[in-house]
């Protein structure tokens, strides 16, 4: 047989974005593999995605429409044919939107597929049903709104030059789970002599591979960053020319004033639980250091405070003048956005009127409680609701609804899909085309299909052009392919990409974007320390802010944290006797301390319940976590968990800024279960 090689791209929600070669024999794939001339990601990929072919071809792929027989949530179904399916889904919709109006449906979709045709293929159509919008603001909008208040639309620094720093930072990141080929280059920089610190809540996987780890308390980093802040003002190590040359010089002093007045070290320390010298050294080794760099992650923004912890933290490069030194600044988001317009993909403008917007961390709410109207009909594409979204009682209860007519567009029989009246079949990105940016480097990457989509599934594009068409939809979006739109797209003109790269791009070929460089992207064109005159401040979070008797029924402090061998909700179904790491017990991690003070022993099935329900979990009793907070490794699904998962213990309150999810920030106890 000969094998043919084609190049692809990771579809997955990971900031690395790799390239990928795909050996295909005889049109059945045979070997995934990383693209060793891809320039950030450079042929190595994370151990989820090598052998993805087992995910191409997993027993439970689902390869054709079903129909839903017994109970919502059994899993019982029928195949049917995509007409049949198509057909009842328009019926239904047609009903709802004469009888309730088009605002009864709302569409459900997230991150499952990052490519920018598939991720947003959904939209046009909703729009033009008239549909509910949904907001979705699950991952880190708060961090994206500290960024825009402080930076705007300017584009993070370059990961590639962390090899250049002398001091690296990795705060509330676990890189070798989820940042791989950044951590990478950070351990370059570490051979080349950088000192690299880890602030987290707990000794995360990560914490093996950096000189000094830093535990904060959960939701107090704006105190530390702040704390810092203040050591640089008392000892005279701020960089007072690149103040007055790219800072908003009045918001800069009046932070530094409350930085002396309200967050000297010993002030910070009680907040964070860092002793007040460790404080100190860290922010003088910050400000000594010749390229300071600062990855942050998503753990410190998905709480309450999220929006102003960004923002306290964006005043340390601007304080030393770390912006611009080659090797220095603070990446959170690279921020590609601009890289390329979807507008006239997303076709905003079909939206006949105005229509309410649905948090996705509110879903639960939204099924059970919301009214006028009511939501009659969910279609779920690339997201996975049951397992992912916080409140999970309240999301499963709505789920459960025999009048919620629910469609769900996936690759694997999900829990939210065993909610379903209708199942579609959706194909892996290797079976479609699509157009990737990502948002931890600076890459642009065009793909098409490695092999035909297998059985019956249909892309996320053409599901949606073929549900347009049976609504009688006759706009011209509709009507183009993915590979048109994505023509259409990169026609286009955009500062960040050279016309001269078309062709390459078009070939596969992996490209570089040019982000706009050499000043700041803000309304003032300098760094907006306090915008609309209100100063980053270190407020509580919310599970820090409540009032003693719920402090005593629930002690500890929850937060998630990723698996090394999932993706969120993706990557069960290679829990074969190959995969075996990736199907683990869901468990809990706390201090042994705490596991004795409630007579608990490391390994044992615990119950851990907060006002909002309970969950089973396997207790693991470790010094890495300390006393007072428990850590959640991993998304489960209800039948490893035998029941709600974690997430029933995740509120549904938002973030400050950016309507974001709280994961990180909530309470919980335990006790022995039986
Ligand atoms: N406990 C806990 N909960 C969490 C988190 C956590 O760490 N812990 N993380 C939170 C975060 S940061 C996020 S971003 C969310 C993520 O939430 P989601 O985006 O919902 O999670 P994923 O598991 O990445 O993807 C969902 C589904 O997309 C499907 N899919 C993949 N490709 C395609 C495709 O091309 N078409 C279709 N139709 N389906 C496809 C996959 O099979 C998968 O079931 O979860 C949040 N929830
Ligand atoms: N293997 C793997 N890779 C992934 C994912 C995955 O689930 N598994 N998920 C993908 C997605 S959607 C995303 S958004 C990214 C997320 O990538 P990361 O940012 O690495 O992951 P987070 O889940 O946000 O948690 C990061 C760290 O924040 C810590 N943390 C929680 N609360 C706080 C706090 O208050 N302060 C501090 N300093 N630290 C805190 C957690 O302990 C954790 O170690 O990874 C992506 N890549
Ligand atoms: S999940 Fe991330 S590290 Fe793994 S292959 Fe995909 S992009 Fe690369
Ligand atoms: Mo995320």
């Amino acid at each position: 047989m000969t094998t043919t090689t084609h190049r692809s791209v990771c579809p997955h929600d990971c900031p690395d974005c790799c390239g990928l070669l795909v050996d295909v024999d005889a049109g059945r794939v045979t070997a995934v593999r990383g693209d060793p001339e891809h320039g950030f990601t450079r042929g190595v990929l994370c151990p989820k995605v090598s052998h993805y072919e087992r995910t191409v071809y997993a027993p439970g792929r689902v390869l054709t429409p079903l129909l839903r027989r017994g109970k919502k949530g059994e899993g019982q179904f029928a195949p049917i044919g995509w007409d049949e399916a198509v057909a009842r889904i328009v019926e239904r919709w047609r009903a709802i939107v004469d009888d309730a109006g088009g605002e009864a449906i709302l569409p459900v979709s997230y991150a499952g597929t990052m490519g920018l045709i598939q991720r947003n293929a959904t939209h046009a159509l909703f729009h033009k049903l008239g549909a509910s919008r949904l907001g979705r603001g699950i991952c880190t909008p708060a961090q994206d709104a500290g960024w825009k208040q402080v930076m705007g639309e300017t584009p993070g620094p370059d990961p590639d030059e962390v090899v250049a720093s002398d001091l690296v930072i990795l705060w509330g990141i676990d890189a070798l789970a989820t940042n791989l080929h950044f951590l990478n280059l950070v351990k370059e920089a570490r051979r080349r002599g950088a000192h690299v610190v880890l602030i987290d809540t707990w000794r995360q996987p990560t914490a093996a591979l950096v000189d000094q780890v830093v535990l904060v308390r959960p939701g107090t980093d704006g105190a530390l960053a702040l704390g810092m802040l203040a050591v640089l003002a008392a000892d005279g190590l701020i960089d007072r020319s690149f103040v007055a040359a790219h800072v908003d010089v009045d918001g800069f002093a009046a932070l530094e004033r409350t930085a002396l007045a309200d967050h000297a070290p010993a002030l910070a320390a009680g907040r964070t639980g860092i002793g007040a010298a460790v404080i100190a050294e860290l922010a003088r080794r910050y400000a000594r250091a010749r390229a300071p760099f600062i990855r942050v992650g998503g753990g410190p923004f998905r709480a309450a405070n999220g929006a102003a912890a960004l923002r306290a933290m964006l005043a340390l490069p601007a304080a030393v003048g770390a912006w611009g030194k080659k090797g220095a600044g603070l990446l959170a988001s690279t921020g590609t956005g601009g890289a390329v317009d979807l507008a006239p993909f997303v076709r905003e403008d079909l939206l006949p009127k105005p229509t309410r917007t649905v948090s996705l961390n509110q879903l639960g709410h939204a099924l059970t409680t919301l009214d006028d109207p009511r939501v009659l009909s969910i279609y779920v594409s690339h997201c996975n609701p049951a397992n992912v979204c916080p409140d999970q009682g309240a999301v499963l209860r709505g789920l459960a609804r025999d009048d919620l007519f629910t469609v769900v567009h996936e690759r694997f029989l999900t829990d939210t899909a065993r909610y379903a009246d209708v199942v579609l079949p959706a194909p892996t990105m290797l079976e479609t085309a699509d157009l990737y940016r990502s948002y931890g480097q600076f890459w642009l990457q065009r793909t098409r299909p490695v092999i035909a989509p297998l059985g019956q599934s249909r892309s996320n594009w053409d599901t949606a052009r073929a549900l347009a068409v049976a609504l009688d939809f006759t706009d011209e979006v509709f009507q183009r392919t993915a590979d048109e739109h994505i023509d259409a797209l990169l026609a286009v003109p955009s500062p960040w990409r050279a016309q001269e790269d078309r062709a390459a791009l078009d070939a596969g070929t992996p490209t570089r974007l040019r982000p706009p460089r050499g000043r700041w992207l803000t309304p003032t064109g300098r760094i907006r320390i306090s915008p609309s005159q209100d100063l980053p401040a270190f407020v509580p979070a919310a599970a820090d802010a409540v009032d003693e008797e719920t402090r005593r029924r629930y002690p500890l402090r929850l937060h998630p944290a990723p698996a090394l061998h999932r993706l969120n909700s993706s990557f069960g179904e290679r829990a074969d006797a190959a995969d075996r790491p990736l199907q683990p017990r869901p468990s809990l991690r706390v201090h042994p301390s705490e596991a004795a003070a409630r007579g608990l022993v490391d390994g044992e099935s615990v119950i851990a319940e907060n006002q909002l329900g309970e969950t089973r979990a396997q207790l693991l009793a470790t010094a890495d976590v300390p006393p007072g907070v428990a850590v959640a490794v991993g998304v489960s699904t209800l039948a490893e968990a035998g029941g709600p998962t974690v997430n029933v213990l995740m509120s549904p309150h938002l973030t400050d800024h950016g309507q974001g999810s709280t994961f990180s920030d909530n309470r919980c106890q335990l006790r022995r279960a039986d």
